[in-house]
């Protein structure tokens, strides 16, 4: 109860001490399928300057989430500060923003500050009605200096850094030419040990390195004008790493991202938190930093109260995750995602899949898939997927590999974090965890009624598998060959 008062009380005088200043500027930089890998973290092989710098300078989150591993979803709902279930079309990937919903970026310039987005913001989706004419994230710019150019003179900026990196395709080869050991990386424990599997992942750190950069010119950019310190500089990723059982899962290596926050003169520097922050926790810290009360319909929660002191305690204890449509890649004619929902703490993780007949990630059967040779929908195509996929059969450590990233999956999943953080082995039908079991169920029926979660709230039923879809999906090697275009797949 005291650390409450305590917190409203550090809360108030934020507030009142804010209203007295200058607003802050907002730098948020996105990375394009970045899960929590950065040297600060304690990774061997990849190199994140920037990262480390702005985290050691202001705070480090150690368990950072996205609402859902898929790009849509998990940038409708940081513009919005709420979870995706909430969104309607937008829960899907390429689905748009519905009219009634209200992005931070609008409110912010509706405050009087300058707004624009760079490279991947909204997306990959259609926008419709308002959002055409005003742009969810700020209105698209060729750059931060650009940007910056047409800053009207002492009005604050909200800027929102995209980058396609590190999202496939990765030009092969790139990680080890630029002089990574290979041999230093940390192979996820679900993937075989193979020269193929660890010069992908050297590919994908490669184009990690390459976005960290991009943030550093833009951090030194706003030291060259003399706003560095009076802005928020958040850096973070949208998803984990596009690879098996990673990105469109709802294991921590599809859902865990890096994430730093820099405000100096505001909060402490060299912070560290190990409880649970959620993306869509961006809008509202954003919205009260500015001195905004957030919107109502915002389920987020600000980070102010943590950051200026309130520590882990002021954080969620638990966090919740969920997937609905990332590609239709089950068989015709079923146009469905592969919809499910997790409750994480510090002990388990726990996740519900509700439609059991169908592939976690997408079918293996080409020639029957929804969208016309799609294989494995909902992993992108890369060197990983395909040596895992071919080589299924050489012994068991392969075939198992193949299934934890390919199979069908039980209706219910639990993992026990303090034996098994990788989260591989699932003891849901284990008769010593039935009591855990038991009421990790209720407790996520429970979190995801009070969340507004359609599959849980009669009344806000949606049928998320109803929905059109723009894109496409992974195509068979064979199809890939056929066509011979490189192409960046969304
Ligand atoms: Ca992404």
């Amino acid at each position: 109860m005291k650390v409450w008062i305590l917190l409203a009380l550090l809360c108030s005088l934020f507030s009142q001490a804010f209203t007295e200043e200058t607003k802050p500027n907002i730098l948020f930089c996105i990375a394009d399928d970045w899960g929590a890998h950065a040297s600060i973290y304690g990774d061997p092989v990849v190199k994140t300057t920037t990262f480390d710098r702005i985290a050691k300078e202001g705070a480090l989150f150690h368990n950072a989430y996205v609402s859902s591993p898929s790009c849509t979803p998990c940038r409708n709902s940081i513009l919005t500060g709420q979870w995706h279930w909430r969104l309607g079309p937008g829960a899907n990937l390429y689905g748009t923003l519905r009219q009634d919903l209200e992005v931070y970026p609008h409110i912010l310039a509706d405050a009087g500050y300058h707004t624009g987005s760079w490279r991947k913001s909204f997306g990959p989706g259609k926008l419709e009605g308002k959002f055409v004419e005003n742009h969810p994230a700020g209105t698209p710019v060729k750059g931060f200096d650009d940007f910056l150019e047409t800053r009207p003179e002492g009005a604050p900026f909200c800027f929102w850094l995209g980058a396609s990196d590190p999202h496939r395709g990765y030009e092969e080869g790139s990680g080890v030419k630029s002089g990574m050991d290979i041999s230093k990386i940390e192979i996820f424990p679900c993937f075989p040990d193979s020269e193929e599997v660890r010069s992908d992942v050297a590919d994908y750190y490669y184009e990690v390195q390459r976005f960290d950069s991009d943030v550093g010119k833009a951090v030194e950019k706003l030291k060259s004008i003399g706003e560095l310190d009076n802005t928020i500089i958040v850096i973070t990723g949208d998803h984990g790493m596009p690879f098996p059982r990673c990105k469109s899962n709802l294991y921590d290596s599809g859902t865990r991202v890096p994430l730093a926050i820099r405000w100096p003169g505001k909060i402490e520097a060299g912070q560290e938190f190990n409880k649970y922050a959620s993306l869509t926790d961006l809008a509202p810290t954003f919205l009260e930093a500015a001195g905004i009360s957030a919107p109502e319909a915002m389920t987020g929660l600000s980070l102010i109260p943590a950051l200026i002191g309130g520590g882990d305690e002021a954080l969620r204890p638990f966090i919740l995750t969920g997937k609905e449509r990332h590609v239709p890649s089950q068989e015709i004619p079923d146009m469905g995602g592969y919809p499910s929902r997790a409750l994480r703490t510090d002990d388990f993780l726990y996740i519900r899949n509700y439609e059991t007949e169908r592939w976690p990630n997408g079918t293996p059967l080409w020639e029957k898939a929804a969208i016309p040779g799609t294989w494995y929908g909902d992993t992108d195509n890369g060197p990983t997927k395909t040596y895992i996929v071919e080589n299924k059969d050489k012994d068991e450590v392969h075939r198992m590999s193949y299934d934890l990233c390919f199979s069908k999956r039980p209706a219910e999943e639990l993992y026990d974090l303090t034996n098994d953080p990788e989260q591989l082995v699932n003891l849901a039908s284990d008769g010593k965890y039935k009591d855990d079991l038991a009421k990790l169920a209720t407790r996520l029926s429970d979190e995801l009624i009070a969340a507004g979660d359609p599959r849980h709230v009669e009344s806000l039923a949606f049928d998320f598998d109803a929905e059109s879809y723009g894109g496409g999906g992974p195509k068979a090697p064979h199809i890939k060959k056929k066509n011979n275009k490189k192409k960046k797949a969304k």
